[in-house]
């Protein structure tokens, strides 16, 4: 498959996005969800701040304090037994298997460009963590242009739980929240852009503790908050590059052929890749094929190195005659687009 980075990759780098105060650091500018608006591509960042580091063994981990609307920072000393830090994105308690903290505070916050290659960051959020189960931020978000409307859906994040929120913004000014769709432990919530038999649809990924894995589902709904009738869509794939972790990544794209639907998986060493799953037009909880390869996997060094290594991670992609733009993040650190051919990737799929 050929596939095109783009020259300017990465795009987007926590260099190009100042702080939303001096005390802290952005380290990460990625996973964007992607939308045409008024002649603009936008790419909505999950950017990632930090308190800054002032002492070697303090970790700092930024918290949203709902009732003053401020920020709390928890200082954990990396010589302390009680904590583990080895994964540099939470710190554990050791000796539990769920984590108790977030290294960094995810918020959404808008780039525009009028080629798809330079962007420009906007000052200030677009959507900053406002409650009790954003306190530990919000994630990974994707927009879908519904009847006139952009919908963004996002992981929300605090110590009951990993869930998906939905907002709507009809201007990327101004957004309305509507509420939790997805309770804990749930992420990864795409929804498709029209209706099917008068239905809305969305994938999800449930994570399951007790039987069951990271896998993705698909749930209707008539009015995009009330979602029902979930069916198990699809799962991993023992000795493939998605055997332990999968879900849903950008908008799935209509085609004569059927939904396709660009996914990522991981293995596990924790390397993300993206690969494709096509679904019946008619009823998208059937699936008619899927790649047996990955259509990226991280090579490049801004996808093999950064805050987390080894990770291609697309939320959003557009679609122009044959050109697929896939908008994707790297390494948990910065955005990167590639180009791929839409025929190509239906080509790669294994029909079963
Ligand atoms: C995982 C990673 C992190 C993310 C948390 C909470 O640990 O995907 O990047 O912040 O989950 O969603």
């Amino acid at each position: 498959m050929k596939i095109y980075r783009y020259q300017e990759n990465p795009l987007i780098t926590p260099k190009d996005v100042p702080p939303l105060r001096p005390d802290f650091e952005v380290i990460g500018a990625f996973n964007a969800g992607v939308a045409e608006y008024n002649g603009e591509l936008i790419m909505l960042l999950r950017v990632a701040e930090r308190p800054i580091r002032t002492d070697a063994h303090i970790v700092k981990a930024p918290v949203f304090n709902p009732s003053t609307r401020e920020l709390v920072i928890k200082e954990f000393d990396l010589r302390d037994p009680a904590y583990d830090v080895s994964d540099p994105r939470v710190i554990r308690e050791r000796g539990k298997e769920t984590w108790s903290y977030l290294t960094s505070l995810s918020y959404l916050r808008i780039a525009r460009s009028r080629d798809g290659h330079h962007f420009t960051v906007d000052d200030g959020a677009f959507l900053f963590p406002a409650d009790a189960l954003e306190t530990f931020g919000i994630e990974d978000p994707r927009i879908t242009f519904i009847e006139g409307k952009y919908y963004i859906t996002f992981s929300v994040v605090s110590p009951v739980g990993v869930g998906v929120g939905l907002a709507v913004t009809d201007d990327f000014v101004h957004a309305d929240r509507l509420g939790v769709i997805f309770p804990p432990e749930n992420k990864d919530v795409v929804l498709f852009p029209e209706r099917i038999h008068g239905k809305y649809y969305a994938l999800h990924r449930p994570v399951p503790k007790g039987a069951g894995a990271p896998e993705i589902w698909i749930a209707e709904s008539d009015n995009l908050r009330y979602w029902g009738n979930h069916r198990y869509l699809m799962g991993l794939r023992p000795d493939h590059w998605d055997n332990t972790r999968i879900g849903a990544g950008a908008v799935p794209i209509k085609t004569e052929m059927g939904w396709l639907e660009l996914y990522h998986g991981a293995d596990e060493k924790n390397r993300y890749c993206m690969g494709a799953v096509l679904l019946d037009l008619d009823n998208p909880a059937k699936v008619l094929a899927r790649t047996e390869q990955p259509i990226l996997v991280p090579e490049a060094p801004y996808e093999t190195d950064g805050f987390f290594g080894n990770v291609v991670f697309s939320c959003g992609a557009l679609v122009d005659g044959d050109t697929v733009k896939m908008y994707y993040g790297v390494a948990d650190t910065s955005m990167a687009c590639a180009e791929l051919s839409l025929r190509e990737i239906m080509s790669a799929l294994t029909f079963h």
